[in-house]
């Protein structure tokens, strides 16, 4: 196969105007009829032959201008349909397909979750439903009139505003007409049937105009998403006071479905959502599940205006709705929580999920030139380093510019399909800058290196700093341009005081990086001197993480305590610590290597002690400071012939080090911060929650007496945060408490999928030898199933992605066990094996053992015929 290449892009040779959908839902024969107003496209080529994509379609009937066509004739295929020289003028077309919505275990198109019919058209699921122009600027205006048993689906829901709804006489049966005013792509179209609960409420927008708002979701849950909606209406008035944007239909309308390949969809007036990000209770959502549904409800009402009102010309421009969108739902979070400890939060996931990605065999750019299967690039680039670069486009031209390019965008570019140049020109025309090399961003992948090195002269009070850009090469990109890259940068001085910046006429800042404090490196080398330094200053450098790149500068242990302690840049006062940390692991991993033990080290714990003492000031902050580096980010940091087992033991004995260090402190801590009381999910109850459960983490690594407490938390806690906190860390410790617990909570949560997903991944994250036997046994519970893509992602994707020392077992088990899972789930849904996949990957960056076996496991999932073009696609660019 050709890969699709973003410089072949062409507008399309026809537009379709109006689409009027009839549907008759049925469970294994659904009628499509769909009515196309086409016309050629003045854009198009003239005469061209009328390319409509299908994907596995049964045509029935077709009809042009109202006659019929010989539907037998070579010129449709279940994946395409062809009508040589269609007329010059408007026409019309007619296709009535059928569909067997329960046999489609892809989950794209129109299926079955539950007792519901529902549909996922991104990015290309629609061609599933009927044969269509399935690309994204092709824009139009949809009827649908759904019609089905009453008793199968009394709920009847689809874009836009509903026109009519009624029973059919004399039938069984009932109708709805929605009609959506707003043209859109196809992959915003959405239907959802089904016998459902709903809560409703409305909102009144800026201009006074009442929406009215339904959550639907499996009746008896219908408490469950009363947090949901209550994000909603945040959000909807976050986004009018924050970005002036006011929601444009009469009604919003969410549905919680159980089987969803993806967190949620956006479609018009209509989102449909895994249930994870809808449904909540106290008994059964953690802290982080309730800021999660917070987010994803955000950002997929944020879409109404990033994506939906200006949507994408082709999918090769996805982070410029998706990018956007998670900048937008970050700012969201920030504003609703504590916008440091949210910044933490979020670079940590940066980190953790999109760094590996650019420095491995799946690199890509934001906006990448070529794909095979659109579907594997709704990656961790495109949208969580997407979101970045449009932070980092605010930090270039500051907050003003920034909400006037906005509002440029949206006046300009309303109602059409839009390209990553077209939004970059708004900022550049108001803020009267060149972003050529900005837009290098969006062309280079990779992870940009920036070394700095100090030199203070105590005579000349002077502080030189040499900083230094380079990219490594990337699949298919050897040569990288210096980037422009913005530092934010603070001179310190060791208890804390901030010093102006104050640079010479001869040494290069401008008067608005000294105001601002962020300097911007545009070549591979910037020198720049600061003055009037007393002593010789704590440099903290990219303040706030301005910029996604990886920074080295050898900043002496004193400097990294001081930052700890006292730094202004809260982001910086948390990275001094990790920095710490990450540096002693280091030295304990080449040290366990070698045969001997983790290196200890007094001063770390006496700094941890600081932070604990501190911590009532800011319980949240404290927490993600006791969080240490994990496993996958220390692999990240050594970066080639990683050995997961002795990253494992250098942080276990980091741990224990610390438990027995702060023993006293810990528990103190624990134990003044228990709470009795109602549940509330705000940030700052979290906060504490967040700080109790991690000083009982550190205490019980190594202070056996710590079970105890963690078993009686689990036990008493009335809520699921203290109740999976204190089961999580009894699985950190074999024995018979860890097991009761198990069982336990089974018992408890037999009833919840979501919950017992939270019991697979525990379990999948063991990081024992008898780990992958456990799973194996899990499979075949009765509460597993590969094919619902939640407990699939719980039970496997937990192990492969976070369970580090069994997936990479020395013995090679886990890949084999991976490989083999994604083969046989690939037969089923290859969006979520391709997925499952990409935990290989960082596998070249693996020691030479385990190398050969991750690769050889490759090998084997290459090696089947019959693979998706998803698998296809992720494993040939993983051998490549
Ligand atoms: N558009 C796919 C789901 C999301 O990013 O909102
Ligand atoms: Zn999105």
């Amino acid at each position: 196969a050709q890969p699709i290449r973003l410089a072949d892009y062409r507008p399309p040779d026809y537009l379709i105007d109006r689409v009027d959908l009839d549907i008759r839902l049925d469970r294994q024969a659904t009628r499509v009829i769909a009515r196309l107003k086409l016309r050629p496209n003045p854009q198009g080529k003239t005469g061209a032959d009328l390319v409509l994509d299908g994907d596995g379609l049964r045509l029935k009937r077709l009809l042009l201008d109202g006659a019929p066509l010989d539907i037998h004739a070579n010129f449709v295929t279940p994946d395409r349909l062809t009508i040589a020289s269609p007329p010059h003028e408007p026409f019309s077309l007619e296709i009535e397909t059928e569909l067997n919505p329960a046999a489609n275990t892809q989950l794209m198109g129109l299926y079955r979750s539950g007792s519901a019919y529902c549909t996922q058209c991104e990015a290309e699921g629609f061609r599933r439903i009927t044969y269509f122009l399935d690309r994204p600027d092709v824009l139009s205006v949809y009827s649908v009139r759904l019609e089905a048993e009453q008793t199968d689906a009394p709920i009847l829901l689809s874009n836009g505003n509903r026109t009519a709804t009624a029973a059919i006489e004399g039938t069984s049966r009932h109708f709805a007409v929605w009609h959506d005013p707003f043209p859109k792509p196809c992959y915003l179209f959405a239907l959802v049937g089904g016998d459902l609960g709903a809560i409703h409420d409305t909102f009144t927008t800026a201009s006074g105009r009442e929406v009215q708002l339904g959550i639907y979701v499996e009746h008896g849950k219908e408490p469950s998403a009363a947090y949901a909606m209550d994000a909603l209406k945040r959000a909807m008035r976050w986004d009018e006071e924050v970005f002036g944007r006011e929601y444009d239909l009469d009604v919003f309308n969410i549905v919680a479905v159980s089987d969803f390949n993806m967190g949620a969809m956006e479609n018009k007036g209509l989102n449909v959502f895994n249930d994870k990000y809808i449904l909540a209770s106290p008994e059964t959502a953690t802290d982080t599940d309730y800021a999660q549904i917070e987010a994803v409800i955000a950002h997929e009402y944020f879409h109404n205006w990033t994506g939906n009102r200006i949507t994408c010309r082709d999918w090769f421009q996805l982070c410029l709705k998706e990018g956007l969108t998670v900048f937008r739902d970050h700012e969201f979070s920030a504003d609703m929580r504590s916008r440091a400890v949210r910044r933490i939060a979020d670079v940590r996931t940066l980190r953790a999920q999109q760094f590996p990605e650019d420095a491995g065999p799946l690199a890509h750019n934001v906006r990448p030139d070529s794909y095979y299967e659109i579907n594997n690039f709704y990656t961790a680039t495109v949208y969580e380093k997407g979101a970045e670069l449009i932070r980092m486009l605010k930090v270039l031209i500051g907050a003003k510019a920034f909400r006037a390019g906005m509002d440029l965008y949206f006046a300009r570019y309303d109602g059409t399909a839009a390209t990553v140049e077209q939004f970059i020109a708004c900022f550049a025309e108001v803020s009267g800058r060149d972003l050529t090399q900005f837009s290098r961003w969006y062309s280079q992948s990779g992870t940009p290196l920036v070394e700095v090195e100090a030199h203070y002269d105590a005579a000349a009070q002077a502080l030189t700093l040499d900083f230094r850009q380079s990219c490594k090469k990337t699949p298919g990109q050897d040569e990288k341009l210096p980037f422009v890259i913005p530092i934010e940068l603070g001179l310190l001085s060791h208890d804390g005081k901030i010093f102006d910046l104050v640079t010479g006429p001869q040494d290069g800042a401008s008067a608005h990086e000294l105001a601002t404090g962020v300097i911007e490196l545009t070549e591979p080398r910037r020198r720049l001197t600061f003055h009037a330094l007393p002593e010789r200053p704590v440099v903290s450098l990219l303040r706030g993480f301005s910029a996604p790149i990886s920074l080295c500068y050898a900043a002496s242990e004193d400097d990294l305590i001081a930052q700890t302690a006292h730094d202004s840049d809260s982001f910086n006062r948390w990275q001094a610590s990790q920095t710490y940390a990450t540096r002693l692991l280091l030295r304990s991993v080449e040290r366990i290597r070698a045969g001997g033990a983790a290196e200890s080290d007094p001063r770390f714990i006496d700094a941890l002690r600081h932070v604990l003492k501190a911590s009532p000031a800011d319980p949240a902050f404290a927490a993600q400071v006791l969080a240490l580096p994990g496993e996958a980010d220390i692999a990240r940091e050594i970066g080639a012939n990683v050995d997961p087992d002795a990253i494992f033991a250098a942080r276990k004995a980091l741990r224990e080090a610390i438990g027995s260090g702060l023993a006293d402190e810990l528990r103190a801590l624990y134990a003044s911060l228990a709470e009795d009381g109602a549940y509330s999910p705000d940030a700052a109850a979290a906060g504490r929650r967040a700080l109790r459960n991690a000083a009982l983490d550190l205490y019980t690594a190594a202070n056996p007496d710590g079970r105890t407490l963690a078993e009686a938390q689990f036990t008493h806690a009335p809520f699921m945060t203290d109740k999976i906190a204190g089961l999580g860390i009894l699985a950190l410790h074999a024995g018979a408490e860890r097991e009761r617990a198990f069982e336990a909570y089974y018992e408890f949560y037999k009833n919840e999928p979501l919950a017992i997903d939270k019991w697979f991944a525990l379990q999948a994250a063991i990081p024992e030898a008898g780990a992958l036997e456990r799973i194996r046994a899990l499979m075949t519970h009765p509460a597993f199933s590969l094919s619902n893509p939640n407990r699939a992602r719980a039970l496997i994707g937990a192990f492969a992605a976070g369970n580090q020392t069994q997936f990479n077992a020395p013995d090679g088990s886990g890949y084999d066990f991976v490989a083999a899972i994604v083969l046989q789930l690939d037969e089923k849904n290859p969006q979520v094996a391709a997925r499952l996949l990409g935990a290989f990957k960082s596998w070249r960056a693996l020691e030479p053992h385990r190398r050969g076996l991750a690769e050889a496991a490759l090998r084997r999932v290459i090696a089947q015929n019959r693979l998706s073009p998803d698998v296809k696609d992720i494993v040939e660019r993983s051998l490549n």
